[in-house]
This record gives C-alpha cells, structure tokens and sequence, in this order.
C-alpha cells in the first residue's frame, strides 16, 4: 500500500449530533469522514439493562449535551489522522481515552456510535457494504443469512409490565431463506393480532413493535403464540418454535420471582418454567433467572439442555471473560451479543468468539439504522434479535436482510445444536 494510498483512509473529521430513537429519546449518532467517504453510527439504547452493562452517559435530565461535549473535546482530535481500517486502534484509543472499566467517563453510547462510525466509514471507502467488508476481513466463504428471533408479544419493562415475561418471539427454524422467514413471521403476527381483536384483547403495540395483549397469565400468552402459529398453517416446533425472554431481573425481589399473581420461591420458578418448555414448544430461553440467581439459573440450564438454548443476555452482558465463565459453569450455552453493552465493536466482537451460539441483538430503543443485520450477516452469527415485524425501527432492519437477500440470496443459518462448544 503506497503513502498517497493510505492517505485516502485518514480520518479528515468526527461530527456528533443527537437525533430520536423509538421512545422519543435522543440518542448519538457520530459521522466519521475521510476526503472522499463518510460513514454514520447511531448509538441504541436499552430499558431492562442488565447491572453490568457499560455506562451510558447522560444528563441528569437525560439530554447528551455532555456526551456531545466530551466528544467534540476529547474524542474527535484524538481520531483525527487515524486509518479507518484500525478498528482495532481506533477502539483502543476510544478505550484509553475513557480510561474506567464500564464507560461512564465518556459513556458506551458515545464510544459505540463512534465505534460503529469508524466501521461504517471503513466499509465506504473499501466501496464495500458493511456486511462484506466484514466478511472479508473474517474470511467468511459460503455465508448463510442469521435465523430471526421475532417478537409476537411484548412485556415486561417493554409494556410497562403488563405481561411479566417480556419477550414472546417465534422462531422461523424450518424457513429456507430470511424472505420466506418473514413472511412466516408476518403471518404468525397477524394471527395473533386477529385473535386478540377478536376477543377485545388487544391493546396496541409495545416498545418493539410486539402486541401488547390484555391476557391474565403467560400461559395465557404461549397458548394463544401456538394457536396463532398453526392458525398461520405452520407446524409448531418443526417449522416455527417459540423463544422467551424472561427477563427476570425485572420481577425477581426478596428472593421471589413474583410472576402472575404469585411470588414465587426459585425453585418453584424454575419448576414452571420447565414445565413450560415440557408443554409448549420452546426451543430458546434467555435469562431464565435474575442475574443475582447464579445457582438458579444453573438449576434452570440442568432442566432445560440440550433441548434448546438457554441465552444470557442481563447475566453476562456481551462481556467476553462473563460469558465464558457463565459457560463454565453451564448457566448458558447461548448468549446476546449488543455492541452497546460494551462501547467498542471490537469487544462485542470478542464477545461473540467467546461464544458458543452468539446471538446478534439490536435494543429495545432503536432508529432507523440496519446496520445490526449487517454486524451478525459478517460476523455470521448463527441467529438475528431486533424486536417485531411492525414499527420503522425494526422494519429497516428486516429490510435490510431482504434488499442484502435480493442481491445476493444466501440460505438461512440452521438453529444451532445446542451442544455446540466448537468455539470454546
Ligand atoms: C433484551 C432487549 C431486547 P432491552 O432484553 O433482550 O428485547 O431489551 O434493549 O430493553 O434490554
Ligand atoms: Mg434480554
């Protein structure tokens, strides 16, 4: 590579400005220009955040004028004359220049936007999409398209508690291709729109575009996801399976988990959710238990594998050294992978190698930006979360995956053996 070459990749300038997300709340978005190129990245933002998630910064009244502030007088010189092909330079500068263990001197949502900024821009000037320029850089050859987890029903922090659990997701694992998938999907979806409507149940959409239903209990909430699922002429299990996100944390406190009217002891917790899984056709389960029930959730994977997957997402955080512990102790075998979890591309993609089955996922506060199908499309992560078929924010991203598709069709993942430890 000549001088005058390189000099085409310096970073020539770094602009921040907050924009809105899907809850009315401004968000980062950060644009990192060469001479000839410019790339964006938007920071999302979550609301059941797991203790050990970076930090994210904002203003007691929760503006980013700060946020703005510390990058414009730190971040942005630092970057300057920086190749934007130095991923891994351009996050450990974003990392020294913070210098705390979770983020919060400049803040994850600050070092993500810029982290994926630097990507984006990366990929620009290599004329590539994102996704392909990831590949390449990983050696990926005969690539699939990441299987979609799908919200149906939202709850929990998503729906202001309405439903205690908060995610109910289908999975499309007997799908071909992300097309075929989706229009699966969308028609799960209107299932169960409809058979809500129809007995005055409905009661509009939650945080990521799943129903918000009016239903008395989650097993209320599982009978009608698999009555929508044959309803849409599909065999439950085979050709859509459902995958929960508890999301414990959020009603785990003096040591019960108080879920439908009831407390709970864990134990008895774990026993139901097992029974759950015996009766329904469950093939994933992300945070079964709260993130300061260790044993429980443990008691939990003992009951469940190798049926299916058992997802740390609150409990480990998109940390690597938290997921392989988890691992080791076999309280999961799959885990969430949100870059803003942990401020750097860099380190969520080192999450996800240290990751048995590593599950790309957007957050429940989004914009229009799709680069997340992109980051599990190049990683090749085996499955893809970014909420439900309904709402801009999440649209864009299947969208995405179908305009990708379109140009270059690729086959759908397989849903991964959960006994696969290859990557360990
Ligand atoms: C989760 C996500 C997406 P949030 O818990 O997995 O559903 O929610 O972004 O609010 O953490
Ligand atoms: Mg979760």
């Amino acid at each position: 590579m000549t001088e005058a070459s390189d000099y085409r990749y310096r970073i020539r300038s770094a602009e921040i400005m907050p924009i809105y997300d899907s809850r009315a709340r401004q968000t980062l978005s950060v644009t990192v220009c060469t001479a000839d190129a410019s790339g964006t990245g938007v920071a999302p933002a979550g609301a059941s955040r797991g203790h050990h998630e970076a930090h994210e910064l904002r203003d007691p009244d929760g503006g980013l004028i700060s946020a703005c502030a510390k990058f414009r007088q730190e971040i942005a010189p630092r970057l300057l004359g920086m190749d934007c092909r130095n991923q891994l330079g351009i996050d450990e500068a974003l990392i020294t220049l913070d210098s705390t263990d979770n983020r919060s001197r400049l803040g994850a949502n600050t070092l993500i936007a810029t982290s994926m900024g630097a990507i984006a821009l990366a990929a620009a000037s290599a004329g590539m999409p994102l996704w392909q320029y990831l590949a390449e850089a990983h050696e990926a050859t005969e690539m699939c398209m990441p299987l979609p987890q799908i919200q149906i029903l939202g709850g929990g922090a998503h729906a202001d508690g309405r439903l205690p659990l908060q995610d109910f997701m289908v999975v499309p694992l007997g799908a071909e291709d992300w097309p075929t998938a989706l229009s699966w999907v969308a028609e799960v979806y209107h299932a169960a729109g409809r058979l809500m409507s129809e007995r005055g149940l409905l009661r509009g959409v939650a945080d990521e575009g799943g129903w918000w239903p009016n239903l008395e209990s989650s097993e209320a909430a599982l009978d009608l996801l698999v009555l929508a699922i044959e309803t849409a002429g599909r065999k439950p299990l085979d050709e859509i399976a459902i995958s929960l996100d508890i999301a414990a944390n959020q009603f785990y406190h003096d040591g019960c988990y108080h879920v439908d009217g009831e407390a709970l002891t864990p134990h008895a917790w774990v026993e139901k959710l097992l029974r759950w899984t015996r009766r329904y056709p469950i093939r994933m389960v992300e945070d079964p238990c709260a993130e300061d029930d260790p044993v429980n959730y443990a008691a939990f994977y003992e009951g469940f594998h190798p049926k299916g997957l058992i997802v740390g997402d609150d409990l480990v955080v998109s940390n690597g050294a938290r997921i392989r512990r988890a691992v080791k102790d076999r309280q999961i075998n799959a885990a969430l992978i949100k870059p803003n979890q942990v401020g750097t591309l860099t380190e969520a993609h080192e999450a996800l190698l240290s990751c048995p089955v590593p599950i790309v996922s957007a957050r429940s506060g989004e914009t229009e930006d799709s680069c997340i199908v992109d980051l599990a499309l190049g990683w090749q992560a085996p499955l893809i979360k970014v909420g439900s078929i309904a709402r801009g924010e999440r649209t864009a991203k299947w969208n995405r995956g179908l305009r990708i598709h379109q140009a270059h069709p690729m086959p759908l993942m397989r849903f991964p053996h959960p006994d696969n430890q290859s990557k360990l």
